[in-house]
């Protein structure tokens, strides 16, 4: 048989900085529709990986003294780099494309020549406005304020010969796309992308650049490298063997379902990108869906603006599970949403320790109880109960109505029907993209058997077993029953939690299946059920909180500590004028003190020779004691801007120097000749 492939890919993320919890929402989401899709059994493959050229990242990487190539590598493949990050989430990608791949590379050098010899990409001068840190082109009359319009930073000038991309050519085609198909989404986006940028007149796209060197060179124009957005797009394609011999699936897979993507890069893939499609005859992805953002104070999470949120914090304190669901449960995924520890903590206790917890536990532990862990015959679903739940779950409206409000009969009735119509409403839901609304569909039927227990009041019940005995297994196998569906549906946003949540109630894996998830009464009555861990401890809010901002202290000081050894960038030499202006100089220690909050920085107060006290943090509080450094004479860099660290002013750097003995790193500050007077310079 034929399985219905799914092909959804989230962005390329920029390897300029760690990546923090708004890049791991956009990737969790990807993987929780992934893992949905499989559970229907499609054939899934879910595509993400990392966009490695461009001018930023060439920037960064001088900054920190090292090739680009070696920069990338430790943030993609480094330790807490972006692999470990998706590792650790469990995101469950089948492919992960790194754009300096050298398959992707050739790849793109094709596509580019191929639109060129079309007449689609064509020579001219760009003469405009850049923005480094979006990678993208303005024009004057774009911009707000005179800065770029998508981040709000500075632009600068940019004019140079560079390749042209004929955007305007596809714009009446692009703008027909939006308008008229349902490709992008949520239809709000596509007012914005058509009143925005396609009315006002489409220009032309500048694809190439030549004021800097790291990106896919033009074969056949040397000097030129191609345009980030241009190297990035085409991902999606090359990954999966457009155009090279790395991977065969390109005619299983393309085109895409979805692309899940943030809200500013809409505009790139829903416009740019299919545009160079209709230039390459390629087909359309299905769908472009555009998320909200996860804001911080109300403003967007950036590492330049000193707001982002460690995701590897959040999930070592709180289970990886807990944190995958908050991301998904809280906020609406088309729209923006506040991110807050309070409101991550509130979740986990509400959804998961009250309610999704407290219902496992106390079945769990009720079954134990009452009936040693396992189940009587014959205390499954009865003729009518299969029967509503068959009507349920073909999505057919029932009232349900007794002559007594409080009959049991109609407490069954009302859980079954809410469990076996569950997949039906998930379903339509994951389909619209709407993850968030699935989870409240999941928790109503998780709230409605919590309130089933405390109708049947089982501990009651179990004081005459004798009469109530059938009873009260009646009502622990329809607890079970829907956990157990809620259990399966739960499974693509929390996989690890709900296999344990499955063995706690005895359900085996074919009870585990979407199938099962739609049949009321699959799990055999009779199975072996046994109370296990707490599933969702709840969090104490305070020690919580407390937690968080020492784990957000150590880890600001281990970013301030020494880098993570790279290979150094040795293909470019530093000239002469440029060591020149690095000013070294010696000076002495007057006090040296712990930072509070921090494992690894030291404040220390110097004497550079200046008559005005110098203040430099250093992050060698794991080599050197304080008290043991006062009076000693160093050697620092003075000249360098200074750097806010743990809210403290460091001016300059203290130079030491680092080697490794078994694996460990070792660190010695340079100490010179006391006799050397502080300020005196270095040359
Ligand atoms: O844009 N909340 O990479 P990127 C939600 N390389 N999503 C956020 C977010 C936040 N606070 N911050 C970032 C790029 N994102 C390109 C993509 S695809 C061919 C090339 C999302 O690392 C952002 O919206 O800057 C984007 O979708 C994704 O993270 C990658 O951002």
């Amino acid at each position: 048989m034929n399985r219905e492939k799914f092909y959804i890919t989230t962005p390329i993320y920029y390897p300029s900085d760690k990546l923090h919890i708004g890049h791991t929402y956009c990737t969790v989401a990807t993987d929780a529709m992934a893992r949905y899709k499989r559970l229907k059994g499609c054939d899934v493959m879910f595509l993400t990986g990392t966009d490695e050229h461009g001018q930023k990242i060439e920037d960064k990487a001088k900054e920190a003294g090292v090739s680009p190539k070696a920069f990338v590598d430790n943030i993609v493949e480094g330790p807490r780099g972006v692999k470990d990050l998706w590792k650790l989430m469990n995101i469950s990608n089948d492919r992960f494309i790194r754009t300096t791949d050298d398959y992707h590379m050739a790849s793109v050098q094709q596509i580019f020549k191929k639109m060129y010899e079309k007449g689609d990409i064509y020579k001219g001068t760009y003469k405009g406005k850049y923005c480094k840190p979006c990678e993208s082109f303005w024009t004057e009359s774009q911009l707000v304020d005179g800065k770029c319009p998508d981040c709000g930073r500075e632009v600068q000038d940019a004019e140079e010969e560079a390749y042209f991309f004929r955007l305007s050519k596809y714009a009446d085609r692009v703008q027909d796309l939006l308008e008229n198909t349902d490709f992008l989404q949520p239809r709000s986006r596509v007012n914005e992308m058509v009143n925005n940028f396609i009315k006002p007149g489409l220009e032309d796209l500048c694809v190439s650049r030549t004021s800097f060197t790291w990106g896919i060179p033009v074969d056949f124009d040397p000097g030129h490298v191609v345009y980030v957005w241009v190297d990035a797009l085409f991902n999606y394609t090359t990954a999966l063997g457009f155009l090279n011999d790395r991977y065969d699936d390109y005619a299983k897979y393309w085109p895409a379902d979805v692309h899940f993507v943030g809200k500013e890069i809409v505009r790139f893939h829903s416009i740019i990108w299919p545009a160079m499609l209709m230039s390459m005859e390629m087909p359309l992805p299905k769908h472009v869906f555009g998320h909200g953002w996860l804001l911080l104070d109300g403003g967007k999470m950036s590492k330049s603006k000193g707001n982002v949120v460690d995701p590897y914090i959040l999930a070592e304190q709180f289970g990886v599970d807990a944190l995958r669901f908050f991301l998904m449960r809280t906020f609406p995924f088309g729209s923006d949403g506040n991110f807050s520890n309070e409101l991550l903590i509130q979740t986990i206790n509400t959804d998961l320790a009250n309610d999704l917890g407290n219902l496992v536990s106390r079945t769990t532990a009720m079954v134990g109880k009452y009936f040693g862990g396992a189940l009587p015959q014959g205390c499954g679903p009865v003729a009518d109960e299969l029967a509503l739940a068959q009507m349920a779950a073909q999505g057919q409206q029932i009232s349900l109505q007794a002559a007594d409000p409080a009959d049991p009969v109609l407490f069954d009735a009302q859980l079954v029907v809410a469990a076996a119509g569950l997949r039906g409403a998930y379903e339509g839901c994951m389909e619209s993209f709407a993850p968030h609304k699935a989870l409240d569909e999941v928790f109503k039927v998780i709230q409605r058997a919590n309130k089933y227990i405390d109708e049947n009041t089982p501990w009651v019940l179990a004081k005459d077993m004798q009469a109530n005995g059938p009873r009260l297994a009646h009502v622990m196998y329809n607890l079970l029953e829907a956990t157990r569906i809620c259990g399966v549906l739960l499974t693509p946003f929390m996989p690890a939690s709900m296999d344990k949540l499955f063995d706690q109630i005895g359900a085996g894996s074919g009870c585990r299946t979407w199938e099962s998830a739609g049949v009321w009464g699959s799990l055999p009555p009779t199975t072996a059920v046994s109370k296990g861990e707490n599933l969702f401890p709840r969090v104490d809010l305070d020690k919580a909180l407390e937690q968080l901002e020492q784990a957000q202290a150590d880890a600001a000081g281990a970013d301030a500590g020494p880098a993570v050894e790279l290979e150094p960038w040795v293909e470019e030499n530093v000239d002469f004028d440029t060591f020149c202006k690095s000013d070294f100089r010696v000076v002495k220690v007057k006090a040296c003190e712990p930072v509070p909050k921090s494992k690894k920085l030291l404040r220390f107060t110097l004497d550079d020779g200046s008559g005005t006290d110098r203040q430099i943090l250093s992050g060698i509080a794991m080599y050197y004691k304080a008290e043991e450094l006062v009076g000693k004479t160093l050697v620092a860099i003075v000249n360098l801007p200074p750097r806010k660290m743990m809210g403290l002013d460091s001016c300059g750097m203290l130079i030491s120097a680092v080697h490794h003995e078994q694996g460990e790193e070792k660190l010695h500050l340079i100490m010179v000749d006391d006799a050397i007077p502080a300020g005196a310079k270095l040359c």
